[in-house]
């Protein structure tokens, strides 16, 4: 039986039943503060800049999720989250739009209103047996040692919402992606409660980490000292010889060879295809911020373009030709305001996308002052209306200056 990780949720599965997981407790270390602070060295930029926070039960964020697309993040279906939950990113908070619950596994799709700056590339191979992965949760602290007349494990301690990073070897990967509870370093963790929806990060051939898993369960993770488990508890375990274990029902651990707990991820790989139904035309695999048919259409593959490039030597390089909906292979088409009617009120005219916003600025300043300052000329962002697209400023100075720019929603 693998446990998934929130404690009281009861998950049924084609290869069982589980429960739900949370924070991640070292096998070093009960140290509360051990890796509480983004990996280093080697493991730079191994997925912690891709943590968000998602909870309904603020000021408590509860749950981590990770934007894998321009308006999506994934997480795990049994944190039972819904549209009335936030999620935040890098210190901005992000609105639930609708909810793509994975039908055959635990993986959830939330989209969102406002525009992720950054996403995850995702762990596309199937080699990920035998690879090392960098797991991140923010669930339960390491407690009470489990027995004192051996050292075999801990109990879940108090939880303290705080985000931490862990490491352990992917030993198995079928359903699920399988790590087993066996010291194997001074960073080795396995989760706990509320830990689940966190991020296990591979690095593929090429040095790139990708996101391959989302924390899922234990298996086991409810253990009892006589055949009732009527003193039930939870714990990290890596030799469960000799207690009792739920798997569905009560077992007693026995053999000859020490019973460590599997720790069992939600695997990306194996669910690609949804995925990518799901996300749909954001799909971006090279994470350059163009998505994929937009680099097809205008370059050699789906990551075949170079965002800070400028193909066309118009002088915007490709990211801006994309955000501008301009086309990156033509020197003639890029943002600009096309003209200018200066009468009573000022009408700016401009080729504007119906895909894209646009907002009109001005300025009294002389554009070479410093400290340039920049007001509105009108209320809100209007949508492009194609070649005759014209914004008509309500400002009502005699002389400015004024800019257009063009959003992507
Ligand atoms: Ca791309
Ligand atoms: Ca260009
Ligand atoms: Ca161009």
């Amino acid at each position: 039986m693998k446990n998934p990780l929130r404690a009281g949720l009861l998950l049924m599965i084609s290869a069982g039943f589980c429960l739900p997981a949370s924070a991640l407790i070292f096998y070093s270390t009960g140290d509360a503060s051990h890796n509480t602070n983004a990996p280093a060295g080697a493991l730079e930029n191994s997925g912690w800049q891709w943590q968000g926070e998602w909870s309904g039960n603020q000021p408590y964020w509860e749950y981590l999720g990770t934007p894998i697309a321009r308006h999506y993040f994934i997480t795990a279906k049994h944190t039972g989250g819904t549209a009335s939950w936030d999620f935040r990113y890098n210190g901005v908070t992000y609105t639930p739009l609708a909810q793509y619950e994975d039908a055959s596994s635990d993986l959830e799709i939330w989209k969102v209103k406002e525009p992720f700056e950054s996403y995850a590339p995702l762990y596309t191979d199937s080699d990920e047996s035998g690879k090392g992965c960098v797991i991140f949760g923010r669930g339960n602290i390491r407690g009470a040692v489990l027995e004192t007349s051996r050292t075999n494990g801990w109990k879940w301690g108090a939880r303290d919402n705080v985000m931490r990073w862990g490491t352990n070897l992917i030993t198995g990967a079928s359903t699920y992606l399988a790590a087993d509870f066996n010291g194997g370093g001074s960073n080795e963790c396995v989760v706990a409660d509320k830990d689940s929806g966190g991020a296990h990060f591979i690095k593929d051939d090429a040095g790139v980490w990708r996101l391959a898993g989302i924390s899922y369960g234990l298996s086991p993770s409810t253990f009892s000292t006589n055949s009732s488990g009527s003193n039930s508890f939870n714990a990290a375990c890596f030799e469960y010889r000799g207690l009792y274990y739920y798997d569905g029902s009560w077992k007693y651990g026995s053999g000859g060879q020490p019973l460590e707990q599997t720790m069992y991820t939600t695997r990306i790989s194996t669910r690609y295809a949804w995925i990518t139904t799901v996300i749909g035309d954001e799909l971006d695999q090279d994470v350059d911020l163009l998505p994929d048919w937009w680099e097809s259409e205008h370059g050699a593959s789906a990551t075949g373009m170079v965002a800070s490039a400028d193909t066309d030597s118009d002088g915007f390089t490709n990211l801006q030709e994309w955000i501008a909906d301009t086309d990156p292979t033509d020197t003639n088409s890029f943002f600009e305001i096309d003209h200018a009617v200066m009468l009573t009120n000022q009408t700016l005219y401009f080729i504007g996308s119906t895909a894209r916003q646009y907002q009109v600025f001005y300025t009294t300043n002389d554009l070479a002052d410093a400290g340039l300052t920049w007001n509105p000329a009108h209320p809100d962002p209007v949508w492009g209306t194609g070649s005759n697209s014209e914004i008509t400023g309500t400002n009502t100075e005699n002389t400015v200056f004024y800019r257009l720019r063009v959003t992507l929603p």
